[in-house]
């Protein structure tokens, strides 16, 4: 069944950028598990984007499968210099940037994530 003539299906990519996300309905989850890699970050399902209600405390962790490698949320003052877990309460809405704060080697700035409030 699988034909070359039927070229890439868009609708069926999976989910790289997720642009058509409510803010007003997303699924929200104050606890952010960040897995650190060679060199990316992201949640136990793949997640590179984390959505957390404003003014409700956030639960941070990082673990480490590969490497060694910290989080920082841009704009916050939260930081994780390496594993662990660490709580805050964002109270402004908007994107964050989350960047590895650790110089982990060739792969240290694709190591982004971001983190979104919302209201
Ligand atoms: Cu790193």
């Amino acid at each position: 069944m699988v034909s070359e003539d039927v070229a890439a299906a868009p609708q069926e990519e999976p989910a790289a950028k997720e642009e058509e996300v409510d803010l007003a309905t997303v699924e929200t989850n104050q606890n952010v598990e960040i897995i650190g890699k060679n060199f990316e970050f992201h949640g136990p399902n793949g997640e590179q984007t984390f959505y957390v209600k404003a003014g409700e405390e956030v639960t941070l962790s990082l673990k480490s499968e590969e490497g060694v490698h910290g989080v920082s949320v841009d704009g916050l003052d939260v930081k994780l210099d390496k594993d662990g877990s660490t709580k805050f309460t964002p109270e402004k809405a908007g994107e964050y940037n989350m960047t590895c704060s650790v110089f982990c080697g060739t792969g240290h700035g694709d190591m982004t994530a971001k983190l979104v409030v919302v209201n």
